[in-house]
């Protein structure tokens, strides 16, 4: 989901940019890396970057810790099997740690703290920070710190696909005899 409205809000700032300069030729060979900086935030209640759009209706929020003290180079649980549509809450409990997905230490962009954005840049939050992101496709995804990767600072997040339940089949109700 997040994927899917970062690419709506580049597709819409690339079109306003497009259209920004039809009229102005000269700039139409800008960096392309300075589109990027003006996307659009979408931020909930509390001012945090929304990490998507909505929470699927029966959804779980599953809990990970980053770096508990006494285990700073770490994710707890570093294992999480979840199903499609629900959240990893990530919380830290101690400095200098991000989350960053992608597998032997180099981010492959799918997600990483604070915002999704920038996931190269491996940016690191401090004791309180709490980072969540929605799973929408099964699959597994590796993840680690950007800081710690070398030190075995890594986690997975296993996403089952959702699984529809079975209509329970109403029972018929039985005749009444009458007299
Ligand atoms: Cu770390």
């Amino acid at each position: 989901m997040a994927k899917q409205v970062w690419w709506l809000t580049m597709l819409l700032l690339t079109a306003f940019m497009w259209a920004a300069e039809s009229g102005n030729n000269e700039s139409a060979n800008a960096a392309p890396e300075n589109r990027a900086t003006a996307a659009i935030r979408i931020v909930d209640q509390y001012g945090h970057q929304a990490p998507s759009g909505k929470r699927y209706v029966g959804s779980e929020i599953f809990d990970v810790t980053v770096g508990p003290v006494g285990n700073e180079f770490s994710f707890v649980p570093d294992t999480v099997n979840i199903s499609v549509g629900d959240t990893v809450r990530w919380t830290w409990e101690s400095d200098f740690h991000s989350v960053t997905s992608g597998t032997s230490c180099t981010a492959d962009g799918q997600f990483c703290s604070p915002d999704n954005m920038n996931c190269d840049a491996g940016i690191l939050n401090d004791t309180g920070f709490v980072y969540e992101f929605t799973f929408t496709q099964p699959g597994m995804y590796q993840y680690f710190c950007a800081l710690h990767c070398f030190a075995g600072m890594t986690g997975v997040v296993n996403v089952m696909p959702a699984v529809r339940p079975r209509p329970t089949p109403r029972p018929r109700p039985t005749p009444r005899q009458r007299a």
